[in-house]
């Protein structure tokens, strides 16, 4: 997607903090962190929302590969102990402001028991 923020990330057309990368994920630092762990994970693959990418073969595959490469970013950002919230904003009512499916990696303060 030729003016989609994240794609161009993908494809280093804009920096980023990278923390992970593999052949199918991207994980980098989210540019207005809550919390002092806040890592942004995408596919490299673009889908517009979680909604969409759930929908298809294809999307539920790049869905794997993200949860395949969680346990390794966990231990990158040193949260495994801590532990962490990871969220998906879903579509604009929700707070979605870059629509490439992305998710929020959390932690590293105490995040209250309240979600919202
Ligand atoms: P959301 O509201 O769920 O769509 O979250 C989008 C997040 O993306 C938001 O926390 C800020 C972050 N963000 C937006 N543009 C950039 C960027 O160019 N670089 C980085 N690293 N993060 C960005």
């Amino acid at each position: 997607m030729d003016n989609c923020i994240f794609c161009k990330i993908v494809r280093g057309e804009i920096p980023s903090t990278k923390i992970y990368e593999d052949d199918n994920v991207l994980a980098f630092k989210d540019l207005h962190p809550v919390s002092p762990v806040h890592v942004l994970i995408i596919p490299k693959i673009h889908f517009a929302n979680l909604h969409v990418m759930s929908a298809s073969e294809e999307g539920l595959k790049a869905l794997g590969e993200i949860y395949r490469a969680l346990p390794e970013i966990v231990r990158l950002v040193g949260l495994e102990e801590k532990g962490f919230r990871l969220i998906n904003n879903c579509g604009a009512s929700a707070g979605q402001s870059v629509m490439h499916t992305h998710f929020h990696l959390i932690g590293g303060r105490s995040l209250g028991t309240r979600i919202l």
